[in-house]
């Protein structure tokens, strides 16, 4: 009996997940059109967590899907209140929002944060050989473009602090000019790409979703240009040949 009863768990456990599979696309897919708006989550003076699924940029608009995803139930609904809970695990260190400082700024501090929580995996860890070194000083340097670090020497050097910690760091990656129009078999529906920047001191420069159309990977993500969520007309391969300042992507899966 037990046996069985195992059996049926896993089945059920198996069905779940890869209903779960589907949920990134479906939740992704119905942001299309949101406006993109930038910096809504240094509109208040004290770090809060900002939840609106109405003003979007590339890494709210990402971390948003994901929190629909985990938060949703086998039918896809999900409850404001999980999808917030959800959402601090996502965007903040450990999942704790403390202050400015506490939110996972960086994308490499971001995916190896995630990792830890057991909330992504690192697939181009998985797949790819090509590995680089990561070098972060771009907020440092630049605190006038942070109204949290603007005039604030104590915020700028805890983030000089966090770029020290993770300099250094081998990350696996996927030059651009190896990435086909088809994609690869191992990058899936509903994947979450980084796009890797040659701009000093930055890891990544933008995010979104991988969509594949006619047999295509394109990228559903909150688009700067277009001013509103859009699943790209190019594809990924013809959207990073024509971005001269990003060099190529990563990729991680939500669990
Ligand atoms: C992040 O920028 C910010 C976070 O402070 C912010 O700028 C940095 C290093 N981090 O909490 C978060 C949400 O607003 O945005 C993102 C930005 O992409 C923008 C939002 C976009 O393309 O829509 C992440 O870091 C993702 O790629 C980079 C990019 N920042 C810069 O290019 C400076």
């Amino acid at each position: 009996m037990k046996i069985i009863l195992f059996i049926a768990s896993c089945l059920v456990f198996t069905t779940l997940s890869a209903q779960q599979d589907n949920l990134m696309p479906k939740h992704g897919l119905s942001l299309v059109g949101t406006p993109y708006v930038a910096h809504t989550l240094e509109r208040t003076e004290q770090e809060e967590l900002f939840t609106s699924r109405k003003e979007l940029d590339c890494t709210t608009f990402v971390e948003s899907v994901m929190a629909m995803t985990l938060s949703s139930k086998e039918d896809g609904t999900f409850s404001e209140n999980d999808f917030a809970v959800n959402l601090q695990r996502i965007r903040y260190r450990d999942g704790i929002l403390d202050d400015y400082t506490s939110r996972l700024h960086y994308i490499a501090d971001w995916i190896n944060n995630n990792i830890q929580k057991g909330i992504i995996q690192d697939i181009t860890a998985a797949y790819s050989k090509d590995t680089d070194i990561i070098h972060l000083s771009f907020m440092s340097r630049n605190p006038d473009k942070y109204k949290h670090l603007k005039n604030n020497p104590e915020n700028t050097s805890f983030m000089a602090e966090v770029e020290k910690r993770l300099s250094g760091q081998e990350v696996h990656w996927m030059p651009k000019q190896k990435l086909p129009d088809e994609g690869f078999p191992w990058i899936h529906d509903g994947d979450i790409i980084m796009l890797s920047t040659n701009i000093q001191g930055l890891d990544v420069s933008h995010m979104g979703i991988a969509i594949y159309q006619n047999g295509k990977l394109h990228l559903l993500h909150a688009s700067s240009v277009e001013k509103k969520v859009v699943v790209d007309k190019r594809t990924l391969r013809n959207q990073l040949a024509q971005s001269k300042h990003v060099t190529g992507i990563r990729v991680v899966r939500v669990n």
